[in-house]
């Protein structure tokens, strides 16, 4: 899948518009994940997942950090996310299933918190870069 020139320009508007915020939507996307599909929660057995949790919320900043980092180098998303990676691969082995999950998860809550700019065509986008971040983080499992 390769993101054009408007997938680019899309994706970074969106998150530009989330702005400081991205730490609390990442939380919110993982208590998503976590109530929706809540086999995710297998890779999570240390932490609490209540509503509110604080390891839920600094969690979801760690998240949101590597995504703000993904949104600045869309032109080199496997330099960038290289290290990320190996840990998802090699160390945390979490199965390539939870990333649409995860990605579902992020698109609701974008949309909830932005739902005039969360148009079809920035959805379709979001949904490309959300989906090549996952690629890259399931790319070393062979
Ligand atoms: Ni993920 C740790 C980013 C998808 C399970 N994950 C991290 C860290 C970042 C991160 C950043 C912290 C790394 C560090 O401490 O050096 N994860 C991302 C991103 C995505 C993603 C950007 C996809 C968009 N991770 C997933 C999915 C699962 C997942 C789909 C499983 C359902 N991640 C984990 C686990 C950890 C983790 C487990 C370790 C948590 C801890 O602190 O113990």
């Amino acid at each position: 899948m390769v993101l054009s020139a408007a997938d680019k320009s899309n994706v970074k508007a969106a998150w530009d518009k989330v702005g400081g915020s991205a730490g609390d939507y990442g939380a919110e996307a993982l208590e998503r994940m976590f109530l929706s599909f809540p086999t995710t929660k297998t890779y999570f057995p240390h932490f609490d997942v209540s509503h509110g949790s604080a390891q839920v919320k600094g969690h979801g900043k760690k998240v949101a950090d590597a995504l703000t980092n993904a949104v600045g180098h869309m032109d080199d998303l496997p330099g960038a996310l290289s290290a990320l990676s190996d840990l998802h691969a090699h160390k945390l082995r979490v199965d390539p299933v939870n990333f649409k999950l995860l990605s579902h998860c992020l698109l609701v809550t974008l949309a909830c918190h932005h739902p005039s700019d969360f148009t079809p065509a920035v959805h379709a986008s979001l949904d490309k870069f959300l989906a090549t971040v996952s690629t890259v983080l399931v790319s070393k499992y062979r």
